[in-house]
């Protein structure tokens, strides 16, 4: 849920990358931070559990421009599939504001994406969030792989009616346009559900607002 700070005059939402096990979330996240102007982003985090595992999830504030003299501020993760089905995973799904969700477009990952679908859904659920209702972008990503298959089948496959943003996060392509079509979605999403005067926004600076600064 997106959190305002009025006296800083501040809001942040959560954004978290899901998907299967190695399909790219944190290649994501390291191509992100590689990519933005160090001044709107800080330090990429990865959380260690107590037994020193780097199980938990990676971390990535960046900062986006001012929606009504507003900063607003997107928190990234990414959560492993495998701990979001377990109890201490599933709060990293608290509180969500925009889900990514990374399938793996090799064809031996088909039936993987298909499980990390339905647990991250049912994770969603145990978090008392709507995977309906929540905004949701879907990424196909290593479409550089020579037998990467076909995005109507990883459709079919995930009974998924939304369109896919086809990725490869090693290079880049289309990681900041995924980042950018959650964001606006997020914020649509914030717009128009805000009831208080205060916190509406202007659709215009909605969509200003959702620009990345990146680095030159
Ligand atoms: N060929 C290819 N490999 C990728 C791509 N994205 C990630 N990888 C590789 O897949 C492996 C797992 O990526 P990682 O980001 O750690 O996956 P995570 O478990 O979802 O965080 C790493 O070796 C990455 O370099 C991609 O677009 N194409
Ligand atoms: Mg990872």
């Amino acid at each position: 849920m997106a959190l305002c700070n009025h006296s800083a005059k501040e809001v942040s939402f959560k954004i978290v990358y899901c998907g299967t096990p190695g399909g790219g979330k944190t290649t994501n996240l390291e191509y992100i931070h590689r990519k933005l102007d160090p001044h709107f982003r800080g330090e990429l985090n990865t959380l260690i559990d107590a037994g020193n595992r780097a199980v938990c999830f990676d971390f990535l504030p960046v900062k986006s421009s001012d929606i009504n003299g507003y900063r607003s501020r997107l928190n990234l993760y990414t959560a492993p599939t495998l701990s979001i089905c377990e109890n201490s995973g599933s709060s990293i799904l608290e509180g969500a504001d925009g889900i990514v969700f990374v399938a793996d477009s090799d064809p031996v990952r088909l039936t993987e994406n298909v499980e990390a679908y339905q647990h991250t859904r049912q994770a969603l659920e145990m978090s008392g969030l709507d995977p309906d209702g929540i905004p949701l972008v879907l990424q196909f990503n290593k479409r550089d792989l020579r037998d990467a298959m076909a995005p109507e089948l990883m459709d079919e496959m995930l009974a998924e009616q939304r369109p896919a943003i086809l990725t490869c996060a090693t290079s880049g392509y289309q990681v900041i346009a995924t980042l950018d079509h959650i964001t606006q979605i997020v914020l649509k999403n914030f717009h128009s559900s805000a009831v208080n005067g205060r916190e509406r926004i202007e659709e215009e600076n909605v969509a200003s607002s959702s620009k990345i600064a990146l680095s030159r």
